[in-house]
């Protein structure tokens, strides 16, 4: 295992291009020296194990960030628990797999701030990983990227592969999905605050307003990936935060600041609040010298100027 790892020169696939975190991290690398592979999901289906297998023995890849999943909101995590489950353990199975028969030289798995306890000590440390009870309503993507994490570890063990996990917290930026039902948080608040500036009437939330959270700009965490890549090499998956969180009520509050909207604000206590907290403790990542640069309101700004340029001109 060699820290620094160097991209210079590499075949470097992003699996999942397309998704949020995946064009982030091609947008990053477009400054590297480095050569980025993309396949599209009509020439490639990365639940096919077979299908992986082939392209990466094909393609080669030296280095590989695993962005490729099924993701989605906690309404979406609820009513679609086969998909969140089962696709995931098909794409982390069959990429992982494939990278070690294919022999990539190191590969970043990303998984997600879900994994932990719902009522972990706050804020979360790397340890508290399967220190106690999921939160229900995303248990399903919840497993399928403890699988990932604990596969990767046992690549490493069992083969020596160089491969990482990083566990972004809630992430948010452009190509984010501002899908109503689907969506996360923040583009569902982005847009719901948008529709209210244009056509009135309150913003309404879901659930109490009373659960906090903490949001990474996904832009950040490309920045996060590529700097594990080249100097994190060892089993234990990293936190990749912000470092602070706020309640959702607060949320739909800053992002009215930023869009230019003042209002009424609506709670719906029948929908589901989840998990009461997640704030990450960043300290091992911060540690090795690695920080955000957008803070929440800035990349509020950033976020509807995507939107807009994007589905916010049909509204
Ligand atoms: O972002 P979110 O869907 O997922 O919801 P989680 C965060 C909080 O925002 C919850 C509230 O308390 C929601 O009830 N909320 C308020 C809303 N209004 C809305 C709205 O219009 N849309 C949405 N979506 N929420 C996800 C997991 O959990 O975290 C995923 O479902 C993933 O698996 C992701 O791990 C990082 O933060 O609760």
């Amino acid at each position: 295992m060699q820290t620094p790892y160097s991209l210079a020169g590499k075949r470097v696939w992003v699996a999942g291009h397309r998704g949020m975190v995946g064009s982030a991290i091609v947008r990053r690398l477009a400054g590297e020296d480095c050569q980025v592979l993309t396949v599209d999901r009509e020439a490639l289906d990365l639940t096919d194990q077979r299908a992986v297998l082939g392209w990466m023995h094909n393609h080669r890849p030296q280095a590989v960030f695993l962005a490729a999943a099924r993701v989605g909101g906690i309404l979406a995590n609820s009513t679609h628990p086969v998909d969140f489950l089962r696709d995931n353990l098909l794409i982390e199975t069959a990429i992982l797999a494939g990278a070690e028969s294919a022999g990539v030289e190191k590969l970043l798995f990303l998984g997600s701030s879900c994994i932990y306890p719902k009522f972990a000590q706050q804020p979360i440390r790397e340890e508290a990983l399967l220190t106690g009870p999921l939160e229900p309503t995303n248990e399903w993507y919840a497993i399928a990227k403890i699988a990932g994490i604990k596969l990767a570890h046992a690549y490493r063990q069992q083969y020596g592969c160089d491969f990482i996990s990083a566990m972004p917290t809630n992430l948010y930026g452009p190509g984010d999905n501002f899908d109503p039902q689907a969506s996360h948080v923040l583009p569902a608040l982005i847009r719901k605050v948008h529709e209210a500036k244009v056509h009135g009437g309150p913003v309404a939330i879901w659930g109490t307003g009373t659960p906090r959270r903490e949001f990474l700009y996904v832009d950040d965490c490309a920045d996060a990936c590529l700097f594990l890549m080249r100097n994190y090499s060892d089993a234990l998956h990293v936190n990749v935060g912000s470092g602070s969180d706020i309640a959702i009520a607060d949320l739909a509050r800053l992002v009215m600041e930023v869009l230019g909207h003042d209002g009424e604000v609506l709670t719906d206590p029948s929908k589901p609040d989840g998990t009461p907290r997640k704030l990450m403790d960043n300290s091992r990542l911060a540690a090795m010298g690695w920080k955000p640069t957008v803070d929440l309101a800035e990349g509020i700004r950033r976020s509807y100027a995507a939107f807009l340029a994007g589905e916010g001109r049909n509204l």
